[in-house]
């Protein structure tokens, strides 16, 4: 664990990024404003799997450019990124053989975004890993979160129809990610629900440990992780032994929201750094691309401040 948690005691700055098809309503559905973070607007709407995944029919980020998402991570002065391989809606923006459910079997654009920043990130020496939401998944019929069109969790759960999930979709789309995208540097495995009950979890630290012994596991699968994971936004008062990171939004959206914009300013967002890197942790700040593949500019201008400020005042 010492030698695997190394890197990630020094990192103190990462780029978390999410973007999936939540990115083209942008936090409007059918004219109407939904409350809350992009992201969750398929539950908070709600939208019924039928219609949100047409989505996926309208997916052409034509100004996607990983190598500059990659060079404002390093302008920014961070050492790692984090992307949403597959969010709550059950979207892999990867490809997948076990579920067509994906970026290149299920859009025009068809390409890998997994692959495609993993590249980048090796290009610019930023480590790279992906975040995967196990226990929810609202596109399954057996993962946990959708109880509109499917039966409430506890009934997915006692009918075996979860653990068919899990070993039908997210384990195998684990495998998938663990093999074909180089060395991760960790999984951020979120809310899990449900997850504690026999196995489950450890199954998912046995494929990370096996497929890729240097690959961290964060502090939300629902078993022993590498590292601890704040509340979002929450930095702590005093540092711990274990190490830990503060996933924290840049606005108050982690998905692309068209009219978020309440941004942190520049100061803002260096008081906080220095802060979580002065007591041992690690800051994970989030940007939202939009549906053409474009991170907001203001956020970007944001950023760039924040690593302008790092190159006077910071060490490394
Ligand atoms: C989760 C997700 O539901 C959300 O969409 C986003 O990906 C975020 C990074 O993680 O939301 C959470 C999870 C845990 C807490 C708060 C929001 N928490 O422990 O305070």
């Amino acid at each position: 664990t010492d030698a695997r948690v190394a890197w990630f005691r020094e990192a103190k700055f990462g780029l978390f990024i999410h973007w999936g098809l939540y990115a083209i309503p942008a936090g409007y559905w059918k004219g109407a404003k939904v409350n809350g973070v992009s992201e969750w607007l398929m539950k908070r709407a709600p939208v019924p799997v039928a219609d949100y995944q047409k989505l996926a029919a309208q997916f052409d980020p034509q100004a996607f450019d990983p190598d500059a998402w990659a060079q404002l991570a390093v302008d920014a002065g961070m050492k790692y990124v984090v992307l949403t391989a597959k969010h709550h809606d059950g979207f892999a923006m990867f490809k997948s053989d076990v579920s067509a459910y994906n970026v290149v079997d299920a859009t025009p654009f068809k390409r890998d975004i997994v692959k495609e920043l993993a590249a980048a990130c090796a290009r610019h020496g930023l480590r790279f890993g992906v975040y995967y939401s196990q226990a929810q998944d609202w596109h399954e019929p057996g993962g946990m979160g959708n109880e509109w069109d499917f039966p409430p969790d506890a009934q997915k759960d006692s009918a075996g129809a979860f653990d068919r999930y899990l070993q039908q979709k997210a384990e195998p789309q684990m495998r998938e990610l663990l093999t074909r995208y180089g060395p991760l540097a960790l999984i951020w495995f979120d809310t899990p629900v449900r997850m504690k009950e026999g196995d489950r979890a450890q199954r998912f630290i046995d494929l990370v440990r096996t497929l890729q012994p240097g690959c961290l596991i964060n502090g939300r699968l629902g078993g022993e992780g590498d590292y601890v994971s704040t509340r979002d936004n929450q930095i702590p008062d005093a540092s711990s032994s274990k190490p830990w990171e503060v996933p924290a939004t840049t606005n108050s959206s982690w998905g692309f929201k068209r009219d978020d914009h309440n941004w942190k300013s520049a100061g803002d967002l260096v008081f906080k750094l220095v802060d979580i890197a002065s007591k041992g942790g690690n800051y994970l700040l989030n940007v939202g691309p939009d549906a053409h593949g474009v991170i907001p500019a203001a956020v970007q201008e944001n950023l760039r401040a924040v690593g302008a400020w790092l190159k006077v005042n910071g060490t490394a």
